[in-house]
Parts: C-alpha cells; sequence; structure tokens
C-alpha cells in the first residue's frame, strides 16, 4: 500500500510552524486516591413485611392438566398487581405468576399436592397457602 503525498499547499498557503496560543498553563489534576472511602446512599429497604398467604386454594381438572386459583394476597406496600405468587408442585418450584391462577399442563396423572407462597417486590414471602392435594386424571 503506497500511502498518499502529504496534500500540497494551496496557492497563497504558507506552511509553517502553527502560531498557537503562547501562555498555556497546565494545572496540575491531583492523582485519584483509591484507598479514599467512596460513599453512596440507596433509599432503605422499609418494606420488611410479607403479604398475607394466598387464599382459598382451589383445582379444577381438565383431563389430566390442572388449574389452580387461588385468593389474591394483600401487602402493606404493594397494589395486588405487584404480588407475585410461587407455586409448588409435591414442595417443588413450578413457576411464578403474577395472576392469581397457574395451569399445570404436564400430565398429573397421580396424586399431587400444590401450594402458592405470595412474594412482595421487596422479597418478603408470605407463608404458604393451604396444601391442596389433587388427582386430575
Ligand atoms: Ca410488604
Amino acid at each position: 500500500m503506497t500511502l498518499p503525498a502529504s496534500p500540497s499547499a494551496a496557492p497563497g498557503v504558507k506552511c509553517g510552524p502553527l502560531d498557537g496560543p503562547k501562555n498555556l498553563r497546565v494545572t496540575a489534576i491531583a492523582p485519584h486516591n483509591s484507598s479514599a472511602p467512596v460513599s453512596a446512599t440507596t433509599p432503605p429497604t422499609t418494606d420488611t413485611t410479607a403479604p398475607s398467604a394466598p387464599g382459598d386454594l382451589y383445582a379444577f381438572d381438565f383431563d389430566c392438566e390442572t388449574w389452580l386459583l387461588w385468593d389474591q394476597s394483600v401487602d402493606d406496600v404493594d397494589p395486588q398487581y405487584a404480588i407475585q405468587y410461587d407455586v409448588f408442585v409435591n414442595g417443588v418450584f413450578d413457576g411464578s405468576a403474577t395472576a392469581v391462577d397457574r395451569w399445570i399442563t404436564y400430565g398429573t396423572q397421580t396424586s399431587n399436592t400444590y401450594t402458592v407462597e405470595a412474594v412482595d417486590s421487596a422479597g418478603n414471602r408470605s407463608t404458604s397457602s393451604l396444601t391442596l392435594d389433587n388427582q386430575s386424571c
């Protein structure tokens, strides 16, 4: 690759040292002290109260699938739409819902137990709903 030659000056333009400012002042900048303490404030989490337990857990059977329903929980801070519900099948976390129902869509051919816990936006977890035994098919 060949670099192009430096551009020739246009007629009437004189090349030479730039006439810059004569009195430049350099201000020393203090070095960063990495050991200096850094403070940051975040708003404290004031919500330490868990929502109420989901009430009236109920199951409807559709062939071998189960539709779980429960009553909304109440929280001291969060509106009901902000409460998340964690669903457990046989004690194992199955998934979360923000509505007050959840389909258990895999075949539940044997008797299973279902519980639901409500979690507010601060992570406070309710006690479990009642445990429901259900055999859908
Ligand atoms: Ca709360």
